[in-house]
């Protein structure tokens, strides 16, 4: 549940890229200074789109936006708990690895087991500009991972076997036409 005052409420959705779109490949480049404002009114549309999606998280590529942005938030016990995460780079990782389920809103519909670390230790800018570190494990630490990895092109169907890959890019494209006939 989210509080009826979230800026997120009256922003614009935009809509979500689907693999294998090539902008989702593509690294995106670090926000500067200059990207401020441009990223300010970009973040209540990126939260937006991810609550109506719905998701846990969604990084500005996968709008169309090739900067290095992203949104998390994860609503723990229902209580919304937002992340803008700008130029996050992940500082450290925990020794021991756990292996979750990961699905993608540029894969709707496709899910499978990934392995990464279960701590990271994230770096990033805040919306007003400060810089932050957040320590997180479990499903945040994962879903920090796969949202940084999708800053630099990097989809988590990419740490499958390719045999697995192909299975589910031929699922996705074979549901996505049969929704188009439709
Ligand atoms: O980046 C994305 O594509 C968003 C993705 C994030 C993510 C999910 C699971 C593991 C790692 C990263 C999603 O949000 S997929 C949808 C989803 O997981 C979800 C949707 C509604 C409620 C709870 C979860
Ligand atoms: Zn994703």
């Amino acid at each position: 549940m989210r509080a009826m005052t979230d800026p997120a409420d009256n922003a614009a959705l935009l809509p979500i890229l689907v693999a294998p779109d090539k902008a989702l490949k593509l690294k995106a480049r670090r926000v500067m200074p200059g990207d401020m404002d441009a990223v300010r009114a970009l973040l209540p549309r990126l939260f937006a789109t991810m609550y109506a999606a719905p998701g846990i998280g969604l990084a500005a590529p996968q709008v169309g936006v090739a900067l290095r942005v992203a949104v998390v938030d994860l609503m723990p016990d229902d209580a919304p708990a937002p992340m803008a995460l700008i130029n996050p780079e992940v500082a450290a990782v925990g020794e021991d690895w756990a292996v979750r389920e990961e699905g993608c809103l540029s894969l709707p519909g496709q899910y499978a087991d990934v392995s990464r670390p279960d701590r990271v230790r994230v770096r990033y800018t805040d919306a007003e500009g400060r810089a932050r570190e957040v320590e997180a494990e479990g499903l945040l630490a994962t879903c920090l991972q796969h949202e940084i990895d999708h800053l630099d092109g990097v989809l988590f169907v990419d740490y499958l076997s390719p045999l697995k890959r192909n299975m589910l890019m031929r699922r996705l494209a074979k549901e996505r036409k049969a929704r188009a006939d439709e």
